[in-house]
């Protein structure tokens, strides 16, 4: 699909949405962001990253962005929903795939999905991006949908999870082959939650993506997600649970994954590295629209579920002014935002935004922040650049 045909495909969505409000189902706050209305259009940035932009139709095993200036909906269509996979998309076949719950714990379960979709079902709109998202990419590693599943914390108690237990470890079925100190081994991706952390009553075990079944490149049948977390998280194609009383050692949480930063330790500055977990506070303005001489600047925010005080967006050298949110975000979506920019002169503008979170987190500008030489966790404001 090319990105015409994306267009074109949206202002059909816009379309459906009129006739959905025009029904009464809708609220106002959802025309926040619609798409692109007749008589409006969208204002071209002129900084070098959306010149050196390129945006590459979905291919089987590749990554795939999201053109962010395209962002119109509260959701992201399922095929639209960036792409991040390491070890390519495995085939899994729904009637004989099992999810095994194995280690410390009273009962090992082997769970079919017809059993699995009968268990603590609820739904939740959630948010990610991936680790390695950037100002590069105008930030398109990132999607939101409303997603369905089964809850991760009562299957592990399910199972009964033994004393002693530390780490709850999460495998996919898609391997490789990976060299580890000069020799060559079969791994499966995997990622590691404390029992602690995999206890939170938000992570699920997700079978349905928009009201669709898990789709094939998200992970089907089932995913595992972390709401406020970064992607590498959210395990897709999960075969296997293990309950484990070390700490789980592997590439994406211990090689790749990981930030490395110059930081204060308790006096004695030192390079840190950690592993991606919690999504930074971040904001970023990802369209300008202009309809008869009225002008929107248009954004998200991401973050770990904290509640937000505001987000501001500041013109060239003006003062930092608030921002209207969306009234349909939710505690781990993504927060859509939207500003009226007054009677712009001609000319070439900076815009910028930045979140504030209700315990005084202020998004912080590149310079403010410390020194970091690992691309991953890229969070600073990001100065946008358009001509009127
Ligand atoms: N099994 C498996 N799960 C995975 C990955 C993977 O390579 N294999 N990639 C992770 C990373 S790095 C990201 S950013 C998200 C992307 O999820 P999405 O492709 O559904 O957007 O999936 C995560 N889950
Ligand atoms: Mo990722």
């Amino acid at each position: 699909m090319n990105p015409e045909d994306i267009g074109r495909r949206k202002v059909l969505k816009g379309a459906l949405g009129t006739s959905v409000l025009a029904a009464g189902v809708v609220t106002a706050p959802n025309l926040l962001f619609p798409a692109l209305a007749q008589g409006e259009r969208l204002v071209p940035f002129i900084d070098e990253q959306s010149e050196a932009f390129t945006w590459n139709p979905i291919q089987p095993n590749s990554t795939h962005w999201q053109d962010t200036r395209q962002i119109s909906n509260r959701f992201t269509d399922n095929d639209e929903f960036y792409l991040v996979q390491h070890y390519g998309q495995p085939e899994v076949n729904n009637d004989s795939w099992r999810l095994k719950v194995t280690g410390m714990v009273d009962n090992e379960l082997e769970i079919s999905l017809s059993e699995l979709m009968k268990k603590y079902i609820f739904e939740q709109q959630v948010g990610f991006e991936c680790g390695g998202n950037g100002q590069r990419l105008l930030h398109g590693l990132i999607g939101n949908a409303n997603w369905r599943g089964t809850s991760l914390a009562n299957i592990l108690i399910e199972a009964g999870i033994q004393d002693g237990a530390k780490e709850v470890v999460f495998f996919g079925a898609d391997t490789a082959i990976e060299e580890i100190r000069g020799r060559e081994v079969e791994k499966a991706f995997a990622r590691s939650l404390s029992i602690e952390d995999a206890m939170r009553p938000e992570n699920m075990l997700a079978f349905e993506m928009n009201g669709e079944p898990l789709p094939h490149f998200h992970g089907k049948p089932v995913r595992l997600l972390v709401p406020g977390w970064y992607g590498v998280s959210n395990v897709k194609w999960l075969t296997q649970i293990h309950i484990q009383d070390t700490r789980y050692m592997g590439r994406f949480m211990g090689r790749d994954y990981v930030t490395l930063k110059r930081t204060d330790v308790g006096g004695t500055e030192r390079w840190v590295e950690n592993s991606v977990t919690t999504m930074n506070l971040k904001s970023s303005i990802v369209r300008v629209m202009e309809s008869s001489g009225q002008y929107r600047v248009q954004g998200f925010v991401l973050n770990d579920g904290t509640p937000l005080e505001n987000v501001e967006v500041k013109i060239d050298d003006g003062p930092w002014e608030s921002a209207n949110m969306s009234s349909r975000n939710t505690k781990y979506s993504w927060k859509l935002f939207s500003y009226n920019w007054q009677d712009p002169s001609p000319g070439e503008h900076t815009l910028i935004s930045r979140a504030t979170d209700i315990n005084g987190n202020v998004q912080a500008t590149s310079d403010e922040l410390p020194e970091k030489v690992s691309f991953w966790e890229d969070f600073a404001q990001f100065p946008r650049r358009v001509r009127i």
